[in-house]
């Protein structure tokens, strides 16, 4: 019987990586979860930078929009920038997780220092950003790039598989680190093999946050309406932003 349903965005608008990012959150769900694996209507086919992940944040907040009509419980955002958390997280009543945060949080309870293998090397600075918000800028030895587009991900050769893996090997050796994020949701189906070969733990935040998601709801937690991260105050939003305003107002 189904008793939860998690809503898991991919921010871009890539079929092949929603199924990727869709896939690897059903192996890891609880026999009573759903998943429903969704992309947003309109915007970037990838994520590499600050411009596309501004549209990404949009995105995410249509979704996360429409799944609170539909009464999800709880949303994940599929993209390493974790693009639109705290806006999702003023819409949204369950829990909403980022799966760079998820998989940061959860290198930390299992090393003193983890590295991030991520794609090209302009998202770096984004992962960066993103150790400093959260906290956990001392925990994290090195950020790598394996120089490769988001969607060499999803090309089917297998080649940015490849390359992800030599680069995870590398640093292990070089950083000496205890742990490896992976830096992409393309990436979510990779980490239990390369956990297994490089004797680390490799975390993918997809799988993390689909573990803590279920953990918040299990424990009947939601994020806080109180304060910053309550509803945003109603206003009548046009254009395309009138998908926001709330249909019973109307
Ligand atoms: C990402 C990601 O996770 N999905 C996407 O489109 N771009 N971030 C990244 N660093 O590659």
């Amino acid at each position: 019987m189904t008793t939860l349903r998690i809503q898991v965005i991919n921010p871009n608008t890539s079929l092949a990586m929603t199924q990727t990012i869709g896939e690897a959150a059903r192996m890891v769900a609880s026999a009573g979860t759903e998943i429903l694996s969704v992309c947003p209507s309109h915007g970037v086919p990838s994520i590499e930078g600050h411009f596309d992940e501004a549209i990404g944040a949009m995105g995410v907040l249509e979704q996360v929009t429409l799944g609170e009509r539909a009464g999800v419980d709880g949303h994940i955002i599929a993209c390493f920038g974790d693009p639109g958390l705290l806006a999702a997280r003023e819409l949204a009543t369950g829990p909403v997780v980022g799966i760079a945060e998820a998989a940061m949080h959860m290198a930390t309870l299992l090393a003193t220092r983890f590295s991030i293998v991520t794609t090209l090397p302009r998202t770096v600075i984004i992962a960066r950003h993103l150790l400093r918000q959260y906290g956990f800028e001392q925990h994290c030895q090195a950020v790598h790039a394996i120089d490769l587009p988001v969607l060499s991900l999803e090309d089917g050769t297998g080649f940015a598989q490849q390359k992800v893996r030599e680069r995870c090997i590398q640093a292990k050796a070089q950083d000496n680190c205890g742990a490896i994020v992976l830096g992409c949701g393309g990436m979510a189906n990779l980490a239990r093999e390369l956990s297994h070969e490089l004797g680390i733990p490799v975390i993918d935040g997809v799988s993390a946050a689909v573990k803590m998601v279920e953990a918040l709801l299990g424990l009947g937690l939601g994020t806080s309406k109180h304060g910053d991260l309550a509803k945003p105050n109603p206003k009548p939003l046009t254009g395309p932003y009138a998908i926001f305003n709330d249909p019973s107002v109307m």
